[in-house]
């Protein structure tokens, strides 16, 4: 039911209890934390001043922090940058990161975190593959990656997905979506020893993109909202400035937003990027607002946003990289608290209309089996696998249409199995023939004119396996 008089202090929502069992925490860096619109570190506002990192693009989507040596390489550049965080869209569950994510802690550098791997994800085609994809094998996989980095102070947040919804008529994916950011925190909750930020990573299409920014603010389930919502942003295309970009208009626009926000990935390599945006985006015209962002991407890429080019093992930078580390060192955050507001209220969810087909509150519930992952730990994750979870597994007990789905989260951190509707005999398998690429999505907007695909929807958050097409 939506609830038009709900304005909750999201500052007062209860939080969870953590789990009991004391773990390793390692890393000199103080954890990130949100409070109201903004993020904290060692009780300081903090602004995210990143890039993406996937050196090898989508064709090769290897780890980037068990390659020491590169990383160490790369490093040094992020510094030579003046970068406090870095994106990664896709890690190998299966190892262990000390020594990559010790690496980045003693040069001050954040991680955040895609949990997805372009195998491993929801496949956003239609409610029936949204469904299947929301299964228990792909949560165990979820869950395997908080396991291996909670336990870093550096690690900042987890992006539940990235760009599931990237066009105009799959926004029936976002309960998909916020389930998944659901139960990212209750695994946390009962097996991390910190709270985590958890939240989306959304394509800015231009039709949807507010709606989605409330919907996953809204509610009365706190274990549903997001921790943050950011987006991916490619209207700043230099020459242009504050106003003719129409960045104080989003300013505006989310003027109340109840959440920290980010730019997930930005840099409009349309004419030559002058990151004029920079100056903007750490000035109190923005930090009431926004907390800074990640510029795509560090490596050239076949794409072409790359800081630096790798020549047989070497890295050499660009004019964009000069360019950029340029306008980071002339532009300091802000002091203080930079217009940031503690007391937030939830938004409405948005109502259901032609540009938003989520006709209810309800969610899925959880995978039965997945339920217990949240009690008994996730085991080990299965890696860079070859084989898609997206036909595996268990599904939710609920009907892909939700029509019998809950919409409060069940306490399972004592590992309580969650009701909720008959089953529908598990294990479906009723797979349509596309799973949907860039390329269709892309054509079937074009029309649309104001659909901004990121590169990054190759690497994560559904299976897609085309070519980009830019826009
Ligand atoms: C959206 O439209 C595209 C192109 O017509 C189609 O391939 C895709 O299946 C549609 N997605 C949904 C969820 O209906
Ligand atoms: C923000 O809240 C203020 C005070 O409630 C209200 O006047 C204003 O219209 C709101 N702005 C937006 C963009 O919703
Ligand atoms: C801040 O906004 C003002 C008014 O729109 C504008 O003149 C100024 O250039 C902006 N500052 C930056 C750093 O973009
Ligand atoms: C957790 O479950 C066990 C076994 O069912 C029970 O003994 C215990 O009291 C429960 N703990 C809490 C906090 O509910
Ligand atoms: C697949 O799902 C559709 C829509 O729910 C249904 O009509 C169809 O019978 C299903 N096909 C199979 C093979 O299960
Ligand atoms: C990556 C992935 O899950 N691809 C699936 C696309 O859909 C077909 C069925 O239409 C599956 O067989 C593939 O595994």
């Amino acid at each position: 039911m939506r609830s038009s008089t709900l304005a909750l202090a999201v500052a007062s929502a209860v939080l969870p209890t953590f789990g009991q069992v004391v773990k390793r925490q390692s890393g000199s860096l103080p954890t990130i934390t949100t409070e109201g619109n903004a993020f904290y570190a060692g009780g300081e506002r903090w602004y995210m001043r990143g890039v993406a990192y996937q050196p090898g693009g989508a064709a090769d989507a290897a780890d980037p922090l068990l390659d020491l040596d590169s990383l160490r390489r790369d490093v040094e550049q992020f510094q030579t940058l003046g970068i406090n965080a870095i994106r990664i869209y896709t890690i190998d569950n299966s190892q262990n990161h000390d020594e990559g994510m010790a690496i980045l802690d003693e040069a001050g550098i954040y991680l955040t975190l895609d949990v997805n791997t372009p195998l491993v994800s929801l496949n956003r085609d239609s409610l029936d593959t949204l469904h299947a994809s929301y299964n228990d094998v792909y949560l165990q996989s979820v869950f395997a990656t908080v396991d291996a980095f909670a336990g870093y102070n550096n690690l900042a947040l987890f992006f539940s997905g990235n760009e599931v919804i990237n066009a105009r008529n799959n926004t029936n994916a976002a309960p998909y979506v916020k389930a998944v950011t659901r139960d990212i925190k209750q695994y946390i909750a009962a097996q991390a020893n910190r709270p985590i930020p958890v939240g989306y990573s959304a394509a800015d299409v231009a039709q949807n993109i507010y709606p989605q920014a409330q919907y996953f603010a809204c509610g009365e389930d706190a274990t549903a909202r997001a921790d943050f919502f950011a987006f991916n942003d490619y209207s700043w295309c230099d020459p242009s400035s504050f106003t003719q970009s129409g960045w104080d208009a989003k300013v505006q626009l989310y003027g109340n937003y109840s959440l920290p926000l980010f730019l997930s990935e930005f840099g409009c390599i349309e004419n030559e990027r002058e990151w004029n945006e920079i100056a903007a985006l750490y000035s109190t015209n923005m930090t009431s607002v926004y907390s800074g962002g990640l510029v795509y991407e560090y490596t050239i890429e076949p794409n072409g946003y790359g800081l630096v080019e790798l020549q047989n093992g070497q890295v050499v930078p660009n004019q964009d990289f000069e360019r950029l580390q340029a306008a980071y060192a002339a532009t300091p955050n802000p002091t203080g608290e930079g217009g940031a507001r503690s007391n937030t209220e939830v938004p409405e969810c948005p109502a259901e209309g032609e540009e938003w087909a989520v006709e209810t509150d309800n969610l899925p519930v959880i995978p039965a089996n997945a339920a217990q992952y949240i009690r008994d730990g996730a085991g080990a994750g299965p890696g860079l696998t070859e084989e898609s979870s997206q036909w595996a597994g268990e599904p939710s007990e609920t009907e892909p249409d939700l029509s019998n789905g809950s919409p409060v989260s069940e306490d399972l951190s004592n590992g309580t199995v969650p009701t909720g509707g008959e089953s529908n005999g598990g294990g479906s398998s009723n797979s349509s023939s596309s799973n949907g690429t860039a390329a269709d999505d892309a054509a079937a907007d074009s029309g649309a004119g104001s659909l901004q695909l990121s590169l990054s929807a190759l690497l994560v958050g559904s299976a897609i396996a085309a070519a980009h097409v830019m826009p």
